[in-house]
């Protein structure tokens, strides 16, 4: 389906080409496998006895087992054997045994060994030899010996150093399968050129450079690996290796193919991917039985419509080149199973593509899509049929409307400059007003929190934008995220007057990377306001410091992501059992697929920054041509079709029904609609339900509506009335005693007796008097801890919540939006008549919870702790989620029980077990902000701790899952560094935490203290977690085909 696992391409191109290279050397006869570490066979030694019946056995595997030389006697006992394997040994030389057996031998298997030379007489001892393993060893050479193993017919020497092979191959007359990427050859070897029976050749990742002229002789073969082979061409001979099936020619420098390459009639599986095609090789057009292309990372342009004439094509990948369109023909390939398109320019798809309804694995993202829109193409090929079908029978309405974000600083004057926009209106005759004179000559009233409204920018046009307000305020900082979303138009607005140099950080830089963690690909434009403030000279040279600023940050951002990324890079470069035997080096055991995960993190990340316009756009409040200015200019900016989707889409009329019907009463005045409230308009509208999501997808993108597609808390609800929603949240978040107390008391007036929340039954005037002084406590009560009683906070939401039930739901959307949590309610349950109290964790002040039997790592004398520690550590280099902390805070209190909570630091319980989960903000560039969760146990017991950690653990990767362009890394800190109470713990990679435990593995290394050994089960869990916690699920692949 769509979004399959390991949804990244290169994953799975990468296990596709392990599937095809998992072909070698299998034997069927009757075997006997031997292992040193299996107790029956060894009880007492490590070495290997033969059993004493072991003349007949004609199969005998010795693999993995450590072995530096094989069993003594073990040639003379075996008179049968045919088939030996010693692989993922220590042999540093091939055995005299081997050499005795010659006589039967007719496979053998010595690869992942320490092999640095053959014994030129041993390998010629084989002469029945039918298989050869030599692959995974350091062999610089082959013996010209070779050459005489006459029934040789599988021959794997991959992964070695060779930079020639032996001129005697040549004689190799029965040889069909040759392996031998991977090495150092500097030539393709002249002597295969004689191999009249080859079938199947793997040159891959040997710097070729070219390929000879008479190649064609191969004619017998037919798979042919060339990957990675620097080739920058292919001879015109290679068009006569007609028996050609497979081949593979990714990752090498060809702009062009010869013209003769149709004469390849037989191929059916060719990958040219990563080349430097710039058109698309016609020649490839008339190879009708061909099955499977890949054309990925080239810088094709088009397709040609004779495309068409594939008509066998199972599996196409398109996927990042610089396609802008695709012929109509393509829907003619009906038999498509794979189809990448993902990383081009398209944007619109062929009419009936619906048709392709066999394609199962489907690549669309990071297209500029508008028809059909984005959000129907990234759920699938059904979903886009239906799409095409209501497009044909309705009548399409065009709804231009754009989703505008002002944020910046506080008082940085975007509230000022939103009244302006919008009251320059269309309307005012231009040139009245003089720059002095102001347009909005009464300042706007203290800032209300965030706000949502309408304006029409250009009604000739029906160009609507929604502009959202998001307060400059650090507190209203969890909330905000809430409200940044794909697609739309982001001003980030700086106060000029008040802006130098070293203000850069906190007034742009760190706003840009928090936009940039959390909609990767965000358009931000920059606005510089209280302009008549500043003289020219000055005016020009902050915004010229703001851009250069800019600049240089992101280039450091960059440069360090590409940095990381190459370490990745190096450790692949590495056999994962080289990796998983040096603790020392970056990524220690981390598995291959982790690693391809991790690199295709850093990819997405470097390829999605922000679209940050130029230059800074000076404004002043003061001055409304310069406010026309701004205007003109975000018009021709929203007008940009390729980046603003939204405005230029022909929407279904259903859409637009469907929208109508949500602003209608009675459900207008509700606060929220439940998802199926929201179907059941749909399906007045026409839509059905699996249309319903991508037109509710739409209206979240375009502002009018908050939908959160990918919260599994919030996804059930769909919050259409904004400014209710929005007042809501800004009554917890004003933090002004005054306003509070204001509210609480206007909340009481009418309320009647036996509400039980005030004091009952006095006289009128001291009732006044407590009543007013237990408001006040409850205030001061919120401000400093965030606690609120549950019928205080029905006061503050007097106008907007009238029911006890609503209460509730109310009280239960804020806690999964993570905003606060019950501390009294039974698991399960609603608080049964007892008062309910609600803690907002953003509120903890300096309050440090108090520890009783966790004493950070040493206990009260200063002495080591005799528990083991465990502790996971996530570090922030770029930026730190605003309002992460306050919000997991909330999201772990189900898993947990007992706690107290500080600012930064949170100790609590999992049943019987300490977790404390601390936040350290960052202290300049060289200490990150981190967040860890941390446990202890003694080592017996230490799969409690890990039980205790790992929910939180997995409850922290899925609301990180909500920054797709967050860089962070995860660790697992050294116990024994901890135990000891360092400083510097040494730091085990995180991606050990969805790994199983190494087999046969009992300590590990730490290479922080010389040689002191960790035991596994303190590094790796007992059981792996389900998702690596430093790689994302489906990177940005926002909707899933399921
Ligand atoms: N001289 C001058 N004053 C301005 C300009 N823009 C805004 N101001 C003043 O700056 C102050 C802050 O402006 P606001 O618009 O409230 O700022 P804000 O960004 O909305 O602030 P928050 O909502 O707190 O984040 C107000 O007193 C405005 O009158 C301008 O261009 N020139
Ligand atoms: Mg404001």
């Amino acid at each position: 389906m769509a979004g399959q696992d390991g949804g990244d391409l290169k994953t799975a191109r990468l296990w596709r080409d392990a599937a095809l290279r998992a072909r070698k050397l299998r034997g069927s006869l009757g075997q006997l496998a031997l292992s040193a570490a299996d107790p029956l066979q060894a009880p007492d030694a490590p070495q290997l006895v033969l059993p004493a019946t072991v003349g007949d056995i004609e199969v005998l595997n010795l693999g993995n087992n450590g072995l530096e030389e094989v069993p003594e006697g073990l040639a003379a006992a075996l008179g049968s054997l045919r088939v030996l394997v010693l692989r993922r040994n220590r042999l540093a030389r091939l055995p005299p045994a081997v050499a005795q057996l010659g006589r039967h031998l007719t496979e053998l298997d010595v690869s992942h060994n320490r092999l640095a030379a053959l014994g030129a007489e041993a390998v010629g001892a084989l002469r029945e030899l039918r298989k050869l393993n030599l692959s995974h060893n350091q062999l610089p050479a082959l013996p010209a010996q070779l050459g005489a193993l006459a029934h040789l017919e599988e021959l794997d020497v991959s992964f070695n150093r060779l930079a020639r092979l032996p001129d005697s191959v040549s004689c190799l007359c029965r040889l069909r399968a040759l392996d031998a990427d991977h090495n150092q050859l500097t030539a393709f070897p002249r002597p295969l050129l004689q191999l009249a029976a080859l079938e199947e050749l793997d040159v891959s990742s040997n710097r070729l450079r070219g390929l000879p002229e008479g190649i064609g002789a191969l004619r017998a073969l037919k798979t042919l690996w060339l990957s990675g082979a620097q080739l920058g061409t292919l001879p015109s001979g290679f068009c006569e290796l007609a028996s050609l099936e497979s081949l593979m020619l990714d990752n090498n420098a060809l702009q062009a193919l010869p013209a003769q390459f149709s004469r390849l009639q037989r191929l059916k599986t060719l990958n040219l991917s990563s080349n430097l095609l710039e058109e698309f090789p016609a020649a490839l057009l008339p190879l009708a039985g061909l099955e499977e292309l890949y054309l990925s990372r080239n810088q094709l342009t088009s397709v040609p419509a004779l495309i068409s004439g594939l008509g066998r094509l199972l599996t196409l990948w398109l996927d990042n080149n610089r396609i802008r369109y695709l012929p109509d023909s393509i829907v003619e390939l009906t038999g498509l199973e794979e189809l990448a398109l993902q990383g081009n320019q398209i944007a619109v798809l062929p009419d009936n593509f619906g048709q392709l309804s066999r394609v199962g694995l489907w690549k669309i993202k990071d297209n500029p899509l508008i028809q059909p829109p984005y959000e129907v193409c990234m759920k699938g090929i059904p979903y886009i049929a239906a799409y095409q079908k209501e497009l044909a029978h309705s009548q399409p309405a065009v709804q231009p409307r754009l989703k505008l974000l002002l944020l910046g600083h506080k008082a940085a004057g975007k509230t000022s400059l939103r009244h302006c926009l919008m009251e320059d209106g269309v309307g005012r005759s231009p040139g009245r007003g003089d720059p002095g004179e102001g347009c909005h000559p009464s300042p706007p009233p203290a800032s209300k929190g965030i706000e949502v409204t309408s304006w029409t920018a250009d009604a000739a046009r029906g160009l609507r934008f929604v502009v959202y307000d998001l307060a400059g305020d650090e507190r209203y900082e969890v909330i905000q995220p809430f409200f940044l979303s794909p697609g739309a138009l982001y001003v980030l607005v700086v106060n000029l007057a008040a802006y130098e140099p070293g203000r850069f950080l906190s007034t742009v830089g760190s706003f840009l990377r928090r936009v940039g963690a959390r909609v990767p690909h965000a358009v931000v434009c920059i606005v510089g306001t209280h302009a008549d403030l500043c003289g020219e000279r000055e005016l020009e040279e902050k915004c010229l410091d703001i851009h250069r600023q800019i600049a240089l940050q992101e280039k450091h951002d960059a440069e360090g992501l590409s940095r990381l990324a190459r370490v990745v890079d190096e450790a692949l470069t590495r056999d994962f059992e080289l990796r998983s035997a040096s603790p020392h080096a970056a990524y220690y055991g981390v598995s291959d697929r982790n690693l391809q995960r991790r690199k295709a993190h850093f990819q997405f990340l470097l390829h999605h920054r922000l679209q940050i316009l130029s230059p800074v756009l000076p404004v002043s409040c003061r001055d409304p041509r310069l406010v026309r200015r701004l205007r003109d200019r975000l018009l021709s900016v929203a007008e940009h079709r390729e980046i603003f989707p939204n405005l230029h889409r022909v929407l279904p009329r259903s859409w637009q029904v469907l929208e109508e019907l949500h602003f209608q009463p009675p459900q207008a005045q509700r606060l929220w609609l439940s998802w199926w409230d929201s179907a059941r308009l749909g399906l007045q509208a026409g839509l059905t339900e699996d249309r319903l999501q991508s037109a509710l997808s739409y209206l979240h993108e375009s502002g009018k509506l908050l939908y959160f597609e990918d919260s599994p808390a919030l996804k059930e609800h769909v919050f259409h009335n904004l400014t209710r929603l929005i007042d809501i949240l800004n009554v917890f978040f004003q933090r002004d005693a005054s306003l509070l107390l204001h509210k609480l008391l206007l909340g009481t007036e009418g309320e009647g007796e036996g509400d039980g929340s005030v004091a009952v039954g006095l006289p009128s005037p001291s009732q006044d008097m407590l009543r007013a002084t237990q408001l006040h406590h409850y205030v001061e009560g919120f401000l400093l801890h965030g606690l609120l009683p549950a019928h205080a906070i029905r006061l503050l939401l007097k106008p907007h919540v009238q029911a006890q039930q609503d209460l509730q739901l109310l009280l239960e959307l804020l806690e999964k939006m993570g905003l606060c949590y019950c501390l009294n309610k039974p698991k399960g349950k609603p608080p049964n008549g007892a008062t309910a109290w609600y803690k907002f964790p953003c509120y903890v002040q300096n309050e440090v919870p108090h520890a009783e039997a966790w004493i950070n790592g040493t206990n009260l004398a200063g002495q080591s702790f005799v528990a083991e520690q465990l502790q996971i550590e996530y570090s922030f280099p770029f930026t730190f989620p605003p309002g992460l902390f306050a919000r997991y805070s909330v999201q772990i209190n189900s898993h947990v029980v007992h706690r107290s909570d500080g600012k930064f630091q949170i100790f609590a319980y999992r049943g019987k077990v300490p977790v404390v989960v601390s936040y350290r903000p960052a202290k300049g560039v060289l200490q990150p902000d981190t967040l860890s969760i941390a446990s202890h146990a003694s080592l017996p017991n230490i799969w409690t701790a890990w039980q205790a950690i790992t929910p939180l653990v997995e409850e922290l990767n899925a609301l990180l899952q909500e920054w797709p362009g967050l860089h962070y890394a995860v660790h697992i800190l050294c116990s024994k560094c901890l135990k000891r109470g360092s400083p510097n713990p040494h730091a085990f990679p995180g991606e050990l935490l969805s790994q199983p435990r190494p087999e046969g593995v009992a300590e590990i290394i730490c290479p922080r203290n010389g040689s002191e050994r960790v035991n596994v089960a303190l590094v790796y869990p007992p059981t792996p977690t389900v998702i690596s916690p430093c790689s994302k699920k489906n990177v940005g692949e926002k909707h899933r085909n399921q």
